[in-house]
């Protein structure tokens, strides 16, 4: 899953909400708004929805900010503003780049981005394609594409490493070991966003080259997103989850939206492996006006649709559709299966404001 999906409003002292242009020490613009929503009890009018979705999306990637761990601790400790601030610079480890408020600003704001960002989406624009006409063609007809080498042999071991660290478990423990799920463990997705090794992969010109590729577009923000651990199934331990499901809202049309993950390790269609409908952001409107009356969609896709599992080598990155039904497959083989979940968009990305 890329991002959650619904926010509520904090249940605290009611504060009003702040003028996206008013700043704390850091300059962030939007950021004292985003924070004074969530200790609002209103609702943005449906109107503001699509702006603040960008802006959370832009300042979160700008800022290094996963969106469930900040939200559970704004919900839980209930921070001032200049406490969440202190929080922020605190999880990028005491200093933010200016260049990167400066970025984010102007994306909020709709000015040009700052020289040393303009550099970087130059140089990517410059560099030469690493998806091929095939690969494209294949995005086009399928909605699905893999990046071979997304990342190094070391990175892959360094990332896999992470993983099995946070778990505090190894690659050779008893079955049974595996499957006991870690404390950061949700289903197949495990809470982990601030590592050194998943900030290498973020700042991989490669990928950042595909997403530029498919976006059209090189001016990208990247997710600070968690990694994935799908241990082998037995009767003991049934598969976790999450079953076939989109995360983007059904409201049609489906606009542009890219996810992806990267495996860590080779991996076989048998062994836990992602697995998709392919094509279906072709067909996603006729076949969701064909949904009977009085039946949820996402029931509908789980009694008939068949996904199609994904198998790769360690490396690959799989990028997919977001209007494609996906999700991961129970695992038979005898190794658990390791992804980091990494993607990138522009700041004026699509948005329905509906969730359906
Ligand atoms: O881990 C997987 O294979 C599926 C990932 C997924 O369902 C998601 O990113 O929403």
């Amino acid at each position: 899953m890329v991002i959650a999906t619904h926010l509520q409003a904090c249940p605290m002292t009611a504060s009003p909400i702040a003028d996206k242009m008013e700043v704390g020490a850091l300059g962030v613009v939007y950021l004292k708004r985003l924070w004074s929503f969530w200790f609002s009890h209103e609702q943005w009018a449906p109107e503001d929805r699509g702006s603040h979705w960008r802006a959370m999306h832009v300042l979160f990637s700008g800022l290094g900010l996963a969106v469930e761990e900040t939200l559970r601790h704004v919900y839980q400790v209930h921070p001032s503003f200049e406490e969440f601030e202190a929080w922020v610079v605190e999880r990028n480890g005491g200093a933010i780049n200016p260049q990167v408020i400066a970025r984010m600003n102007a994306a909020l704001t709709g000015a040009a981005p700052p020289a040393e960002a303009l550099a970087q989406i130059g140089a990517i624009e410059q560099a030469p394609p690493v998806l091929s006409p095939e690969d494209l063609a294949h995005w086009d007809e399928h909605g699905w594409v893999v990046l071979h080498d997304a990342i190094s042999p070391e990175a892959c071991r360094a990332t896999a490493q992470a993983v099995w660290d946070v778990q505090n478990m190894s690659p050779d423990a008893p079955m049974g070991e595996w499957q006991r799920h870690g404390p950061r463990q949700q289903c197949v997705f495990v809470q982990l966003f601030h590592h050194p090794a998943l900030d290498a992969n973020r700042r991989s010109a490669r990928i950042h080259k595909a997403l530029a590729q498919l976006w059209n577009n090189a001016d990208l923000w990247v997710t600070t997103d968690r990694v994935g651990f799908n241990a082998p199934v037995s009767p003991q331990f049934p598969f976790p989850g999450p079953g076939i499901h989109w995360d983007v809202s059904l409201t049609q049309p489906i606009p542009l939206g890219v996810q992806g993950l990267i495996y860590l390790t080779d991996t076989t269609a048998e062994q836990g492996a992602f697995a998709l409908v392919p094509g279906m952001h072709r067909t996603i409107g006729p076949w969701l006006d064909a949904v009977p009356s009085g039946v949820s969609p996402h029931t509908h896709a789980a009694n008939t649709l068949e996904m199609t599992p994904i198998a790769g080598r360690a490396g690959d990155l799989i990028l997919w559709h977001h209007a494609l039904p996906h999700g991961p497959t129970p695992n038979l083989a005898s190794q658990p299966r390791l992804v980091h979940y990494l993607t990138m968009f522009p700041a004026d990305f699509g948005y329905q404001p509906v969730w359906l």
